[in-house]
């Protein structure tokens, strides 16, 4: 049985799903999750900062705001050996794709051929490409498209009542016209947001109906457990219930069947039965690797550990991806997976 795929979801229909009893709401959605997925795989995506700080936009969650005192050192665009060192090492580390992130507003016209180069050195090492640079033209996404990036990375972040409250040097809209833009081009979309924010429930609501309702579900949903800061207007927000964070992810994988939802961010800070209780609730991609893109992540090798202890494996890389086919049989993490 395939689940209904819906674009006209209603803010009363979301809270009916969001107010039931926690059991029911698991059930529910974890019932959906086993008639998309494979309930025991996980998507492994590693990430990198490929430019760093001293960005023009204001976010208030964001440690690379040029707007804020974070103490992060501003670094230049990485060169393309370099990063792809970087790609190289997540690749034998068992990732399937390789998630480049850049502090900018958009990409410049002098930076854009090397993030070019990034993705197609990237792709020939037989993973995924992701990439999120910030806002970018038709022109853009047409030559990323044209080197063979997979998957953009653009949050919407939150609802769009809260967007304003959150961030004021861009407009909820013209996120959406960049997330058109990657769909038209044939990229595969990524897109989600940040709880614990401050936002109300009215706002995840809110979050969650825009993602639901675009005219094709991103095929990627990271939801994020906001990282505090120190020096970010937000440093000292207070922490989301951890149920609701769950429930959060349970109603993403009811409304958006088909979609991989990542438990992003925010992981270290999660204790394992709560990263458990995720998987069930139908997360089904993790960030792999020791390192976000500014702030940390746990190691590699107390996720494999927890992989093992769950009987979870790394999901095989999808067909469509690089000229070389991924590892099935080496790598850490399938070693671990294969140990348990
Ligand atoms: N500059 C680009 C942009 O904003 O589109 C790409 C990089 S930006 C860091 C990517 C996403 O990371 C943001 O949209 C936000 O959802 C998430 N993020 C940033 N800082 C975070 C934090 N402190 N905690 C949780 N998520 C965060
Ligand atoms: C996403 O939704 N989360 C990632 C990725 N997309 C680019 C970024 C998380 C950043 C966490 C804070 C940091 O490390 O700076
Ligand atoms: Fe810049 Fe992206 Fe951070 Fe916003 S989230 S300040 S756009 S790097």
């Amino acid at each position: 049985m395939s689940p209904v795929i819906r674009h006209d979801w209603q803010n009363h229909e979301i809270e009916a799903l969001f107010i039931q009893p926690f059991n029911d709401l698991l059930f529910q959605a974890h019932s959906i999750h086993r008639q998309c997925f494979d309930p025991n795989a996980v998507q492994v995506s590693t990430l990198l900062s490929i430019k760093t700080g001293a960005c023009p936009e204001d976010c208030k969650y964001c440690s690379q705001s040029g707007h804020y005192n974070t103490g992060l050192d501003k670094e230049k665009l990485m060169e393309v050996q370099k990063v792809l060192a970087e790609a190289q090492r997540a690749h034998e580390n068992g990732a399937t794709r390789f998630c480049m992130g850049a502090a900018w507003k958009h990409p410049s016209r002098k930076d854009f051929p090397y993030v070019l180069e990034m993705v197609k050195g990237v792709k020939a090492m037989g993973m995924e490409t992701c990439m999120t640079l910030g806002q970018l033209s038709e022109e853009q996404t047409a030559a990323l498209a044209e080197a063979g990036l997979d998957y953009y990375n653009h949050n919407i972040d939150t609802s769009r009542e809260y967007y304003s409250k959150i961030i004021t040097t861009r407009d909820f809209d013209e996120r959406l016209d960049t997330l058109a833009h990657v769909r038209d081009a044939g990229i595969k979309v990524c897109s989600g947001g940040i709880v614990g924010m401050g936002e109300t429930d009215k706002d995840r609501i809110g979050f969650l109906r825009e993602l639901a309702n675009l005219p094709q579900h991103p095929e990627s949903v990271p939801i994020n457990n906001l990282v505090k800061i120190k020096g970010t207007p937000l440093e000292n927000v207070e922490d989301i219930d951890p149920f609701d964070f769950v429930r959060m992810v349970a109603v993403a994988r009811i409304l958006m069947p088909h979609s991989h939802v990542r438990l992003s961010a925010g992981r270290e800070q999660m204790n394992e039965q709560m990263q458990a209780l995720c998987f069930f609730a139908g997360a089904n991609s993790i960030f792999y690797g020791d390192r976000l893109l500014t702030t940390s992540n746990p190691d590699e090798s107390d996720d494999m550990k927890l992989f093992a202890r769950l009987g979870i494996h790394p999901e095989p890389l999808s067909e469509n991806a690089g000229e070389t086919p991924a590892p099935q049989s080496s790598g850490a993490f399938y070693d671990a997976a294969a140990a348990h």
